[in-house]
């Protein structure tokens, strides 16, 4: 049974001081507060057991006792709000902004490699002095059809190779429509690229029921043949950034006479590999159409054909797309699975 005097009062002043130097946080104060002035605590013993003592040493010692009481309360107090404002410190600058750290990557987005194509053609054509033209998808057959010297009875109006609407509209089958309205709206001279989306009842695995055209229209007065040879040749040469052959071949569209079709020396194996998956062994590429204006077109954009003449072409943007950026399967171009394209990770671990 401890004694209360000097000795002992000291002691427990002294353990407390050691153990307050010692906490570093409010739960261990609380350990401290309950081991010293809890109900069960030091300073509890040492006032039951001033009962014990002589009545002439009670007072000095009650004295004692209570000064101390008094000293380690206030001193917890201190402690308490001392841990409580440092914790509290701690959190505001752990959820404090850091405003100095660099900004997160950001993956950026990427153009389609058709709509990548449709610009790449249009800036090489913008080169040669043409501008863009658009206009709308839903056409009227006088649009589509009739200005372009397609006669009623063509099989190109067939149902079977146009999406008719039941008011007779269509969906553009070329984007030739917007060149007679060009023509209609700014005369000859005339130099203009018309991109978009064109339509027709097609559906196979090298064909689909929408896909994307480049057209070409320049109208002048003289307009000689060699222009139009030398602007496509020059177009090729530029989007596949190598001087490549060509082949000229005798065609036939309604809108122009004489018509030709171009073929490029094959861009995956110049000729050179008999069963190059491209070109199928043949060394040549279909890449566009074309021809002189049939003068009844030029008459239709209310421009005089005996004044003004000019050429025409066309192109399919995906497939040109395929050809430059090496897509083998016309599908990959409009479904949205990447898997395909991400498979040019080399050696990536697929999980
Ligand atoms: C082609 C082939 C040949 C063509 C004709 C015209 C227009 F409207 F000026 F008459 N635009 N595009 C044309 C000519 C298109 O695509 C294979």
């Amino acid at each position: 049974m401890p004694e209360v005097n000097d000795l002992n009062i000291s002691a427990v002043k002294q353990s407390f001081d050691t153990a307050l130097r010692a906490v570093s946080n409010l739960d261990e104060l609380d350990e401290i507060r309950v081991r010293f002035a809890g109900k069960k605590g030091d300073l509890t013993l040492l006032l039951r057991s001033l009962g014990k003592l002589p009545p002439e040493q009670r007072k000095q010692a009650g004295q004692e006792v209570n000064k101390l009481r008094d000293e380690i309360e206030n001193r917890l107090n201190e402690a308490a709000t001392r841990l409580r404002d440092a914790e509290n410190e701690k959190q505001e600058i752990a959820s404090r902004i850091d405003v100095t750290l660099p900004e997160r990557g950001r993956t950026a987005g990427a153009f389609h490699p058709v709509m990548q194509t449709m610009h790449e053609i249009a800036n090489i054509m913008q080169g040669l002095g043409y501008s863009v033209a658009t206009g709308p998808e839903k056409e009227e057959e006088f649009y589509n059809f009739e200005c372009l010297n397609v006669p009623p009875w063509h099989p190109a109006r067939d149902m079977q190779d146009t999406f008719y609407f039941p008011d007779g509209t269509l969906l553009r089958t070329h984007t030739s429509p917007v060149q007679i309205r060009a023509m209609l709206q700014y005369g000859a001279p005339l130099r203009i690229v018309c991109p978009g989306k064109v339509y027709r009842r097609d559906n196979d695995t090298t064909h689909s029921p929408m896909f994307n055209q480049m057209e070409g229209l320049l109208v002048d007065k003289n307009v000689p043949f060699s222009v139009m040879k030398g602007t496509m040749s020059e177009m090729m040469n530029a989007f596949f950034g190598r001087s490549l052959k060509y082949r000229f071949r005798a065609s036939y569209f309604p809108f122009t006479e004489p018509s030709m079709e171009l073929d490029i020396e094959c861009v995956e194996c110049s000729g050179h590999d008999e069963h190059c998956r491209v070109c199928h062994g043949t060394g040549w590429l279909e890449v566009a159409g074309m021809g002189m204006v049939h003068p009844n077109v030029i008459r239709a954009g209310k421009i005089d054909p005996d004044v003004y003449n000019g050429f025409a072409f066309g192109i399919g943007l995906d497939r040109m797309a395929m050809l430059k950026y090496g897509i083998s399967d016309l599908r990959l171009l409009f479904d949205g699975n990447v898997s395909y394209f991400m498979s040019s990770f080399e050696g990536a671990k697929s999980c």
